[in-house]
């Protein structure tokens, strides 16, 4: 089903562009590096009728994907944004089509197109949630944990957030940090929602090592190998039971399409940033539903803004999984909204109000701003 009741243009007159340097509760380690600050882009889409919001997923550095802040900041200043003030009445549906000659740079493209979704949206008086076809008002919540000092630091940061009542637990791994982690969680813990993820630290040389995951009942395994490794990923997904769920390789319907045809992955994880925004989300949620594919909202640590977003897209009905939509303090002391995502019995809220359904507070954001730039037309 593609978006059912489309939203009226906007006469976009400007966008501001802001970096945050947002201090995170604690280090957050994958098997590709530590962050300890939350370097991430705002936008501001500017109308006559009020503003919209929208979140640049990048990390500061090209880890995760190719795709970096200082990278998305020049793309965007000198490229995305000023096609979109040149493109006219602009509805929210018509933001992939005019930056589509740009190639890349999709969380770029998902972070304009959400603000300018925020503006048309609240100028309509719609939520979000009810325009991508959200069938429940909150959502499951679960949480991505870090790589720890060892395993004994893990299984008591889980079991804090097992306490606040986390519905699901993933916990990230790499290469000598597999096995060990996996069997310490499973032993102290019993029979929880759990779950693995790589970041695509492996090779299918590492076969056996990841087929060992196969005794502890993991609900899927996340991108073990490389972004473009779609024939290997089918080839150890033969090997496994263990569920394989790409998470990186899947940039776009029809990356998804062709890496579930390949049997490359059973589950996918859907992060409206990686696909360049929330109707490619959207997108990719319907030809899963249509083929039995489940899937699940993964995350990229967002302030309050994409944080509402997620928890709307994750109240699709083909969202059977439980996301990594924590609450806004697993992350952050101070988020830069004025209603951050709490956790309640082991779910998030799905915000109703209109467009993202959250406020920013100006002067949270102002207070974590290093760099800000108005272009106008
Ligand atoms: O692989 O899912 C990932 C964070 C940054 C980059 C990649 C990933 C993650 C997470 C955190 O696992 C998910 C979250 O926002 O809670
Ligand atoms: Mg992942």
């Amino acid at each position: 089903m593609p978006i059912a009741r489309p939203a009226a243009p906007i006469a976009l007159q400007g966008v501001e562009l802001r970096v945050l340097h947002l201090p995170l509760v604690s280090p957050f380690t994958t098997s590709f590096g530590t962050e300890t600050v939350r370097e991430v882009i705002v936008v501001r889409a500017l109308t006559a009728d009020g503003d919209g919001w929208g979140e640049i997923v990048t990390g500061a550095a090209p880890l995760y994907s190719s795709e970096y802040t200082q990278g998305a900041w020049d793309v965007a200043l000198r490229w995305l944004t000023p096609a979109l003030l040149d493109a006219g009445p602009l509805a929210p549906e018509r933001v992939a089509a005019v930056l589509e000659p740009f190639k890349g740079h999709r969380m770029v493209k998902a972070g304009l197109e959400l603000a300018v979704l925020d503006a048309a949206l609240r100028a309509e008086s719609r939520s979000l949630a009810d325009y991508l076809g959200a069938v429940r008002d909150r959502v499951p919540s679960g949480v991505s944990v870090g790589l720890q000092r060892d395993p004994a630091a893990l299984v008591e940061t889980v079991r804090g957030y097992l306490d606040e009542g986390y519905a699901r637990i993933k916990i990230k791994i790499k290469p000598g940090r597999d096995v060990g982690d996996t069997a310490a969680v499973r032993e102290a813990f019993g029979g929880i929602p759990l779950q693995v993820d790589a970041n695509s630290a492996y090779t299918l040389a590492d076969i056996d090592t990841l087929a060992e995951l196969d005794r502890f009942d993991l609900l899927l395994i996340e991108q073990p190998l490389q972004e473009d490794d779609i024939v290997d990923h089918a080839a150890l997904a033969q090997h496994l039971r263990t569920p394989v769920c790409l998470d990186e390789s899947i940039t776009s319907r029809k990356a998804a399409v062709d890496a579930l045809a390949l049997g490359a992955t059973s589950v996918i994880n859907v992060k409206a940033g990686r696909v360049g925004g929330y109707l490619e989300a959207v997108a990719i949620h319907d030809v899963c539903r249509e083929a039995g594919i489940p899937v699940w909202c993964g995350g990229m640590l967002e302030t309050g803004i994409g944080r509402a977003a997620n928890a709307a897209l994750a109240a699709l009905p083909g969202f059977t999984l439980p996301g990594d939509i924590s609450a806004s303090s697993r992350f952050y002391t101070r988020d830069i909204v004025t209603e951050p995502a709490v956790l309640e019995d082991g779910h998030v809220r799905v915000p109703l109000g209109h467009g993202i359904g959250v406020e920013i507070d100006p002067v949270a954001l102002d207070d974590v701003t290093v760099a800000r730039e108005v272009l106008r037309r």
